[in-house]
C-alpha cells in the first residue's frame, strides 16, 4: 500500500510521523503544503485541517498519534512494549507529550516577558513529572527506540533551537536524566531526516513573522523591519 504523508515543512507533529516511517524503514512520499494558503484537496481530506494527515491508499488518518499507532500495527520493527500495561502507560506520556508540544509552541508566540517565564515554568512542572517517568536509559523504555521517543523529539529539537538564541531552558539539577534523554533523542539520524535540512532558519523566521518575546533574541538585521503578528 503506497503511503504519503501530508506536510508543512516546520510542523513537530509532522516529525513525529516521519521518525516512525524513518525507523521502522517504511517507504513513503511526503507533499508539503503552505498553511498559510492551504490547498483546497487538502481541506476536504483533514477534518481537523491540520497536519499531518497520512493516505494510505485511498484512506485517510489524522492525528499524529493515531498514524503512529496504525504504524506500529502495521509494520514490523515494534516501538511500543509488548506488555499491556506498559503500552497504556508509553500512550499516557505520549498524550503529556502534546502538552510539552503545545507549551513549546506557546514560547514562540507569547508577547511579553512575564507570560514567556510562565510557560517556562509550566513546562518544568511537565519536565518534574517526566524525570520521575525516566530510567537511566539512552531511550524512555531502556536501549530501544519507542513511539514516546519520537514524541518528544521535536519537542526537544525546537527546545534547543530556542536555547541557542535565549540560553539555557533546562534545570540541569532538577531535570538530569531529561537533559540526558533529550542529547541522545537529538542525535538520532532518524530525528535528523525527519525534518527538511534547513529547519533550523525555517523556525527562526517562523520565531520573526510570530513576533513573539522571543523574537527579541534573534538578530534583527538578518530579518529585517519587524511584521504584523501570524501564527503560522
Ligand atoms: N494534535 C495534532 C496537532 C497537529 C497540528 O497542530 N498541526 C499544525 C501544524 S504544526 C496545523 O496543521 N495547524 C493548522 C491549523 O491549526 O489550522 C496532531 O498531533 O497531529
Amino acid at each position: 500500500m503506497k503511503l504519503k504523508v501530508v506536510s508543512y515543512k516546520a510542523c513537530p507533529f509532522v516529525q513525529r510521523v516521519l521518525i516512525v516511517l524513518q525507523h521502522k524503514k517504511i517507504e513513503h512520499e511526503i507533499e508539503y503544503i503552505d498553511l498559510a494558503e492551504p490547498p483546497g484537496w487538502f481541506l476536504d481530506m483533514s477534518p481537523l485541517k491540520k497536519v499531518p494527515i497520512l493516505i494510505v491508499g485511498e484512506d485517510v488518518v489524522f492525528e499524529s498519534s493515531v498514524i503512529n499507532e496504525y504504524l506500529e500495527e502495521t509494520y514490523d520493527n515494534k516501538m511500543h512494549p509488548e506488555s499491556a500495561i506498559l503500552k497504556a502507560q508509553n500512550r499516557s506520556w505520549i498524550e503529556l507529550g502534546s502538552n510539552v508540544s503545545m507549551c513549546t509552541l506557546r514560547l514562540t508566540l507569547l508577547q511579553n516577558k512575564d507570560e514567556f517565564l510562565s510557560a517556562i515554568l509550566e513546562l518544568h512542572d511537565y519536565f518534574d513529572q517526566i524525570e520521575k517517568a525516566l530510567l537511566s536509559a539512552p531511550f524512555f523504555n531502556g536501549n530501544q527506540l519507542s513511539l514516546v521517543d519520537a514524541t518528544y523529539a521535536p519537542a526537544f529539537q525546537r527546545l534547543d533551537f530556542i536555547e541557542q538564541i535565549y540560553g539555557s531552558i533546562y534545570d540541569q539539577k532538577r531535570h538530569k536524566r531529561i537533559v540526558n534523554w533529550k542529547k541522545n533523542l537529538l542525535d538520532l539520524e532518524a530525528l535528523k531526516k525527519s525534518s527538511v535540512p534547513d529547519l533550523k532558519s525555517i523556525y527562526y523566521e517562523l520565531l520573526w513573522t510570530r513576533q513573539g518575546y522571543i523574537s527579541n533574541f534573534l538578530d534583527e538585521r538578518k530579518y529585517g523591519s519587524r511584521k504584523e503578528q501570524s501564527t503560522y
